[in-house]
Parts: structure tokens; C-alpha cells; sequence
């Protein structure tokens, strides 16, 4: 048996990421949920597992090591994005430097850029895909001393340094085999987003990928899979009774997406009769009153759409398939419902021009939406949108950020004709005329409902006012 420590670095916000700065930091603080899952794997083959959230408990790197030695580690397992590579590799080479115990790094990016991750001074093995195989073999030759190079799923450098991918099967279907992820090695208390607003709070999913292929999604190519039912419901009434959790956020990229499915989950939270308010992602063509009013009396209270931008030949080339004449009636009906609507939208989007990005802020200011998210768009690692630009520049830039290599300041845009500057200040401009105009501003403040959600908006809006300066330090 290994004492096996899985810590959650802090994340904040890297300048390629689609989001404005104040957004990711103000975005709330999460459960784990991918390190959870991958704890629970480490405990279902035996370890002694714990996870340290040094970001939901605001953790410096020695705090985090004041916690860690009590539980002498054996080896330390961390979840890496691309985005947050160079974050969680920092905290990773300090954690391991100073304890003296192999690191095991897991999640997406090693599924896209496994060579590339390996090749970091601070990462001693890799797992890739869901980790089933993996983690327990790779946990069980480190136990025996054994050379773990080859192994299914296991990303290690051989005896003669190259670095060797294991097998990953993508089409195995991960959850009849996955454990319920280890929300008993979590500070359940802590958790919240920005825009949640009962406690406890936590984030879950009831599959991962997408049926659909929209060009600029990074979540799109990712392998589809559905928990059954009868464990969905296992972990949401754990999270109720167990954990006092009151607010789920599914962060399914298509909740409703499996329509029959979602429908079944629905009626057993309404037989379940929880004291549980909701909230998902979904499309909004597939959104009609039966559903929403099934789904409203479920528990949901807001539903997330990806609207995007009201310009019918940017949404065409971006392969998303929704109807801009069907998104305003559908928000009003989910109004009228009882849940409220988050709509997406993307600034940057092809063919954009200074024109299409002030009609698209108008647009969004037009509807009746309760709350709105603005992205700049970028080539999301693994999407199709940066498979063309590897194409066109013939390089590799996410590659060659995991890799440490000079990248330039800004991701290449050839979609649009305006440049990432003006983009991120119409990002900008967008939020503020969202979110302050007179009336919105009075809405949001009667539906506040705590003391925490009040200051939670009043800091974020804040830093929106005053914080106008570029990520970069320049000014738009
Ligand atoms: C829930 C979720 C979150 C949660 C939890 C994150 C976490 N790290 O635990 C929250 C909201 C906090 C979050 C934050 C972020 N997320 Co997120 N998130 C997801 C989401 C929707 C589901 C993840 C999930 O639980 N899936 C189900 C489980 C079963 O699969 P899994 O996550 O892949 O985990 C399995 C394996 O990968 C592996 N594994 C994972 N970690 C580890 C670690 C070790 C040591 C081992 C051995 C194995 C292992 O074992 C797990 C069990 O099988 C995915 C999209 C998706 N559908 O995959 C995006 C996704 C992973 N997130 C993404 C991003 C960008 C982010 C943020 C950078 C956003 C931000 N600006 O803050 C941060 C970064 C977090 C980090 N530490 O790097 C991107 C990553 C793209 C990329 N190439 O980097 C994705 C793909 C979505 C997208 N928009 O494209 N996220």
C-alpha cells in the first residue's frame, strides 16, 4: 500500500485562455471533481489517499507542505490542463523537490500532449485516458519497484530516457468501473461559484464529450460516455445526505443532450424530493416548456446556453447548429418557467468585424437573459479551430507552450478581421454594458438571496469598473 497525496494546485488564469482575467479569478472556487475521480481509483486498489485543496483553502505552497508531511506521501498526484500546465508544474516541482517522491500527473492535457508533458523537469509519470488501468499498475510497479514503462494508459520514460505512450483503449466506457468520486477527501464547506447561491455547493457531471462538433470546442473530440442513471442518483443523494450539498452545477457540456436520459434523471429527483436547486449547460434548440417545466420542477433554476452571436454565417462556420430566430422565445420561456438563463456568447468569431461585435453586444443586452458570459474566441487545444491553425502556421502552439518554448502574445487569429486587442476590448465593453445597465443591476440586486452572493458581486463588479487595464499591463 502507497500513501498516495493528490493536490488540486491553485488555478487562476493564463493569458491565452478565452476568459478575461477578472473572470477567472472571480469565477468562484470548485471541487476538483477530475482529481476526485482519479483519488477514488487510488482507493478502490488499496492506497492510503488523500487530497489536498490548496485552492479552495487558499493554500501557499508551505502550507500545503505543512499538511503533507504528516501524511508522509509516497508519491504525489496532480490533474494538468493545458492552460494551467506552467501553474500546477510550478507547485508540482516544489512539492516534489521539497519531499523527495515521484509525481504522477493525469487529466486532459496528457490525453493531447502526453511527449510534451513528460518532457517537464517536474513530471515523473503520466496517466492517459480515464486512468482504470493505469493508475493502479502504475501505483502497483512504483510499489514493487518495477519499471513502468509500457504499461496500458501510462505515459514513463524508458531506461534509456525516450519517453514511452501506453495503449489507451478510447472506446472502453469508463463508469460501470468508475468509483464515485472521493468527495470525503474534499472541504465540502468551501466550495461556491460566482453565481451560486445555496451551500454546500459542488460541481458534477453525468458524462463527459458532446454529441455535437462545433469547430471552436475543445470538449467536442473528447470520447462520449453516459453514467447510468442508478449512479447518478447514488452520487446526488450522497452529495445531499452525505455532504449537506443544497446547489449542483452539472457541468455536462450538453445536459439535456441525451434527451430520454436527462428526462429519466429528471423524474427521479422529482420522486427523490431533495432539498436540491440545480443548474446545467445545455443547447437551447433542444430546450421546450414540457422539458424545462419537468426540469424546473427537478430542481433546476438555471440553465446555461451557447448562443454565441446572432451573425447566422459565423454561426454556419462554426458548425453551431442553432436557430437565432429560436433563442428569444425559448429564454422567455424558461423565464416564464422559473429558471434562469445564462447565455454564451463569443466575441472574435469568423469574419468578425468592428460592426458584428457591437451587434452582438447589443444583441445579448436585448435579451432576456439573467446572466451572460463573453469570450474572446480562441483555437482551444484539441479543437478543430487549432487544427486548422496548425495547418496554416505549421506549428504547434499549444505544444510548444507545454513546452516551454517562446510562443507569441497572442494565440494567431485568422478567423476574424479584428485583432485580439480590439477583441479583448469589446469582450470588456460587452460585460459592462451587460451587467450594468440600470435595470439588470436592479434585478440582480432582488434576487440576491445572501450577504455572500451580494459581496461576491458587488468585489467582481469592482474589479470590472477599475480593473481596465490589459491582462498584459496595457491598456486596450
Ligand atoms: C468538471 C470540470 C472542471 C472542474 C473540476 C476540475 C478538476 N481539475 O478537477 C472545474 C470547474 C474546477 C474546472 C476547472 C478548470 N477547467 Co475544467 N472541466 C471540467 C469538465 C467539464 C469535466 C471534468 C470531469 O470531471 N470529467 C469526468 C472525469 C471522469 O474525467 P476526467 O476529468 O478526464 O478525469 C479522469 C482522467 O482524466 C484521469 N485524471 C484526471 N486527473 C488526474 C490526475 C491524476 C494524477 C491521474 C492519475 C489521473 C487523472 O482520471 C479521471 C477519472 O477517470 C471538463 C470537460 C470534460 N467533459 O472532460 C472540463 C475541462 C477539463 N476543463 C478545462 C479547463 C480549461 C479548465 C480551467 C483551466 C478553466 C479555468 N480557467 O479555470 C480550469 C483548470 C483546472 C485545472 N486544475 O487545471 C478544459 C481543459 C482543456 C485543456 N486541454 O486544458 C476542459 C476539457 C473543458 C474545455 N473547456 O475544454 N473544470
Amino acid at each position: 500500500m502507497l500513501n498516495v497525496a493528490f493536490v488540486y494546485a491553485p488555478i487562476g488564469h493564463c493569458s491565452f485562455e478565452e476568459n478575461l482575467r477578472v473572470v477567472d479569478e472571480d469565477f468562484g472556487r470548485l471541487n476538483p471533481l477530475s482529481l476526485s475521480y482519479a483519488a477514488a481509483i487510488a482507493e478502490k486498489a488499496g492506497h492510503r489517499v488523500t487530497i489536498v485543496d490548496a485552492n479552495a483553502l487558499r493554500l501557499t505552497p508551505a502550507d500545503t507542505l505543512a499538511r503533507l508531511r504528516p501524511f508522509r506521501p509516497d508519491v504525489l498526484g496532480f490533474s494538468l490542463s493545458t492552460y494551467m500546465f506552467h501553474n500546477t508544474t510550478r507547485w508540482m516541482k516544489l512539492l516534489r523537490d521539497a519531499l523527495r517522491v515521484p509525481t504522477i500527473a493525469g487529466g486532459v492535457n496528457l490525453w493531447l500532449y502526453p511527449r510534451e508533458t513528460l518532457e517537464h523537469e517536474a513530471v515523473d509519470y503520466g496517466v492517459r485516458g480515464f486512468g482504470l488501468r493505469g493508475l493502479p499498475a502504475l501505483l502497483d510497479a512504483l510499489e514493487r519497484g518495477i519499471d513502468p514503462a509500457g504499461l496500458p494508459e501510462v505515459v514513463a520514460r524508458s531506461t534509456s530516457g525516450e519517453v514511452v505512450v501506453g495503449e489507451v483503449d478510447w472506446k472502453a466506457n469508463p463508469y460501470p468501473e468508475l468509483p464515485q468520486p472521493a468527495r470525503h477527501l474534499l472541504p465540502n464547506d468551501r466550495y461556491y461559484s460566482i453565481i451560486s447561491q445555496r451551500r454546500n455547493f459542488t460541481v458534477m457531471v453525468t458524462g463527459t464529450g458532446c454529441a455535437f462538433t462545433c469547430r471552436y470546442c475543445a470538449i467536442a473530440p473528447l470520447p462520449r460516455f453516459r453514467n447510468p442513471l442508478d449512479r447518478v442518483m447514488e452520487e446526488i443523494t450522497d452529495c445531499v445526505r452525505t455532504y449537506d450539498v443544497r446547489e449542483i452545477d452539472f457541468f455536462d457540456a450538453d445536459f439535456f443532450g441525451q434527451r430520454k436520459a436527462a428526462v429519466e434523471l429528471c423524474e427521479c429527483l422529482v420522486a427523490a424530493n431533495l432539498d436540491l436547486e440545480w443548474s446545467c449547460r445545455s443547447r437551447i434548440d433542444i430546450l421546450d416548456a414540457s422539458l424545462l417545466e419537468l426540469a424546473c420542477r427537478a430542481g433546476c433554476r438555471r440553465i446555461f446556453v451557447g448562443i454565441e452571436t446572432p451573425d447566422p454565417r459565423a454561426l454556419r462556420a462554426m458548425r453551431k447548429k442553432v436557430r437565432v430566430s429560436d433563442v428569444r422565445l425559448t429564454l422567455e420561456t424558461m423565464r416564464r418557467i422559473g429558471i434562469r438563463p445564462l447565455g454564451f456568447f463569443m466575441i472574435g468569431v469568423p469574419g468578425e468585424t468592428h460592426r458584428s461585435a457591437l451587434a452582438t453586444i447589443g444583441y445579448a443586452v436585448s435579451l432576456p437573459l439573467d446572466y451572460a458570459q463573453f469570450s474572446r474566441m480562441i483555437p482551444k487545444p484539441g479543437s478543430e479551430l487549432h487544427e486548422d491553425l496548425k495547418k496554416r502556421t505549421r506549428a504547434d502552439f499549444w505544444a510548444d507552450y507545454v513546452l516551454g518554448r517562446p510562443v507569441p502574445a497572442r494565440l494567431p487569429n485568422f478567423h476574424s478581421r479584428i485583432s485580439e486587442d480590439v477583441i479583448e476590448a469589446y469582450t470588456k465593453l460587452a460585460y459592462l454594458a451587460f451587467y450594468y445597465r440600470p435595470n439588470h443591476v436592479a434585478r440582480a440586486l432582488l434576487r440576491m438571496r445572501s450577504w455572500d452572493e451580494i459581496s461576491r458581486s458587488a468585489r467582481t463588479a469592482l474589479r470590472m469598473l477599475t480593473g481596465l487595464k490589459d491582462r498584459d499591463g496595457r491598456k486596450p
